[in-house]
């Protein structure tokens, strides 16, 4: 007799819509696990929220890395309520937590046009672009950078007020991420990375991201590589965002070309993401690309898709692959406008986050 291998997985829904989209994210999850025999045992956690701060006067508790830290990985919603707490308090305090002690120094981000989603660019000669022709993956590092905690306030409230925050970059982690973006770029078939950077403005930080680029690209001479500045990418992914494969960029650049990115394909509702470990020392955390989205949460209209598709990341890196690419068929079959499926109304449609939950479980019987 064989006994199965049953993951853990500590589920996080946070705030605002993460609590409406987690349970479609789980449903579809427990049908995959159903029909490819995944053992999957499901943790759930109410910290990370604004309810727990309230009670707590924090985001965590004290023992949070032991209660989640071992297990295999972490399904997260989303995290802010800023009429609450500031925006910037919630983050540092949960989420950026969970990347920084888990070593997730990778967040990868695909962006892909899928069926019945409209892109709301469309060419210069006004053909709208066609599903799969957007199909570019974003590698953001995940640890430092922009997102650093050295800084600090003098003088405050004074004339002479003055903040101070340091990017840091170390050799060793803008390389590993970049050693993940070119092997990504390596398996795939265009083979192409773009990295992006601000070296002329930003002078002693940006180009050291741009020469660390060069010095990888020497080992990957079958990858074709392009340099830009973030200024002018932004320009190139609106009016040519099929041109692009693998696009590798800083914690900040990499944040906000991952909302750009999937807004080109049509909503930001559906894109998914994966912030990882690739050694596996620690739980990777997967989440969708939106935030608590307080101007619809509790109306329970968000769109799902974006949780459901981290979920099939999920699975893609626990060693499911056909599970994965099961998940993503069946999100195609909902959203191909031939099948009639439940829309939610930032696709156009009426229909509720748990109708598409359903449906989506359901192709996935099917
Ligand atoms: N599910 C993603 C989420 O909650 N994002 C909120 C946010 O502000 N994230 C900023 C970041 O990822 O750095």
């Amino acid at each position: 007799m064989t006994t199965q291998r049953v993951h853990r997985i500590a589920v996080i829904p946070g705030d605002g819509i993460g609590t409406e989209v987690m349970p479609e994210g789980l449903r579809v999850l427990q049908a995959a696990a159903e029909r490819f025999g995944i053992g999957l045992a499901f943790d759930h956690f109410d910290f990370a929220c604004w309810p727990y701060y309230e009670r707590h006067g924090q985001m965590l508790p004290d023992d949070w890395r032991e209660r989640i830290g071992g297990h295999d990985a972490i399904f997260f919603g989303a995290v802010g309520w800023p009429a609450k707490i500031p925006d910037h308090v919630s983050l540092w305090g949960s989420l950026l937590q969970f990347r920084r002690a888990f070593d997730q120094y990778v967040n990868l981000r695909p962006a892909r046009l899928m069926p019945g989603v409209r892109s709301p660019l469309v060419r210069r000669d006004g053909t709208p672009r066609a599903p799969g022709e957007i199909d570019m993956l974003i590698v953001r590092e995940n640890t430092e950078g922009e997102y650093s905690s050295i800084g600090g306030r003098m003088f405050e409230g004074t004339e002479r007020e003055l903040v101070v925050q340091e990017t840091v970059m170390t050799r060793h982690g803008v390389d590993r991420v970049l050693r993940y973006a070119f092997e990504l770029a390596r398996s795939r078939p265009r083979k192409h990375l773009t990295s992006a950077t601000k070296s002329n403005g930003i002078a002693i930080t940006m180009p050291y991201w741009d020469e660390r680029v060069r010095a990888m690209a020497a080992a990957y001479p079958d990858v074709q590589v392009d340099q830009y500045h973030i200024d002018i990418l932004t320009a190139h992914f609106v009016q040519r965002p099929e041109a692009f494969d693998v696009v590798v960029a800083s914690n900040l650049f990499g944040d906000i070309l991952s909302d750009l990115a999937p807004a080109c394909t049509g909503t930001i509702g559906i894109a998914p993401s994966a912030n990882l470990n690739p050694e596996r020392r620690y739980p990777s955390l997967f989440e969708p690309v939106h935030g608590s989205a307080p101007d619809i949460a509790g109306r329970g209209i968000a769109n799902p898709i974006g949780q459901i598709w981290s979920g099939a990341l999920m699975l893609d890196f626990l060693g499911y692959r056909q599970a994965h690419d099961a998940i993503v068929r069946a999100i195609e079959v909902v959203l191909d406008p031939a099948n009639g499926g439940p829309r939610t109304p930032d696709l156009g449609g009426h229909a509720r986050t748990a109708d598409v939950g359903r449906a989506v479980a359901d192709a996935l019987r099917h």
